[in-house]
């Protein structure tokens, strides 16, 4: 199945974009840190190209702490300016603020601009909020949440500008998609649940079975079958139809849900090494 989302604010937001990226002096991207890699629009690239950009690797807290450090080592290896955070963190979004503009060059006589960009349900208006020390800004677990751009002042002479999430009206390769579904990015009307769950279920497999033992401990080993897991964690969470039959998309959604809650542990959609040979 192809993934398609781009609803109409989207197309909007990047118009507006296009036409405001000239008044602004650096860009925090806002990537999500469990997948640094699939979690940047190349839109973002070209509006950005000759403007400093920080990226931010945002909800660190639910990532691999290893493979964040490869993902730091991994952009500071192509001199790609990068910082990990929890968004909810003063002190860690404080970090990045000044690292964005310790580097910008700027005219301190007037506003420094600064822009929020990336794809939705990254963590944009939570750092907004968590600079403003205020809740100015809309913020929910699902993605599309904010649809107009929000500009606030803060200390110092700095503007902060919070947008809309935007992603690729086609998002390739399948799998980019499908982790991009995995992390909450990709609104749930737009993609099936059993699929998506099948895709994260082979993932998790792979690299972090331990982690499946210790949260499904009624479980004696864990199955080779992505299919095979999601079935018996259906079973132990009660995810049944009439006659005791697996209701398979609930027991879709609930390893969805506990993945994306960070209830299986600190888990980490993508590696460094599955890009090696990509351009970041
Ligand atoms: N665990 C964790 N959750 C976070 C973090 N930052 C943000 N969130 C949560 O992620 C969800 C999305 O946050 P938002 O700030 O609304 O995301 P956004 O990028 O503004 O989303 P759009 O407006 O839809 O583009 C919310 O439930 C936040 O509470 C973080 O560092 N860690
Ligand atoms: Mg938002």
């Amino acid at each position: 199945m192809t993934i398609q989302w781009f609803p109409g604010h989207m197309l909007e937001t990047e118009n507006l974009l296009i036409k405001e990226i000239s008044s602004v002096d650096a860009v925090l991207e806002i990537l999500d840190a469990r997948l640094p890699f699939s979690s940047a629009n190349p839109f973002v690239d070209k509006l950005c190209k000759n403007k400093f950009r920080l990226k931010v690797l945002n909800k660190t807290d639910l990532a691999d702490p290893e493979e964040t450090i490869l993902w730091l080592e991994y952009f500071q290896k192509n001199r790609i300016p990068a910082v990990s955070i929890c968004g909810i963190q003063p002190t860690h979004v404080f970090h990045a603020l000044n690292d964005c503009v310790k580097k910008t060059s700027r005219n301190k006589a007037r506003k420094l601009k600064i822009m929020v960009l990336g794809i939705p349900n990254t963590g944009k208006s939570t750092i907004l909020n968590t600079l403003s020390g205020k809740k100015i800004a809309k913020t929910g677990n699902t993605p599309a949440i904010t649809r107009h751009p929000q500009r606030t002042g803060l200390p110092n002479n700095i503007d902060i500008y919070d947008t809309p999430g935007i992603l690729s009206p086609i998002i390739q390769p399948k799998e980019k998609a499908y982790l991009l579904a995995v992390s909450g990015a990709i609104s749930d009307t737009a993609f099936d649940y059993r699929e998506i769950a099948l895709f994260a279920a082979a993932m998790l497999i792979r690299r972090y079975s331990h982690l499946l033992m210790d949260r499904y401990s009624f479980m004696n080993t864990v199955p080779d079958d992505p299919t095979l897991l999601i079935e018996k964690i259906g079973a132990a969470r009660g995810c049944l139809k009439k006659g005791g039959v697996i209701d398979y998309q609930k027991a879709s959604e609930t390893l969805i849900r506990e993945l994306r809650a960070g209830k299986i542990g600190k888990i980490s959609f993508e590696t460094p090494k599955d890009y090696e040979n990509e351009t970041p």
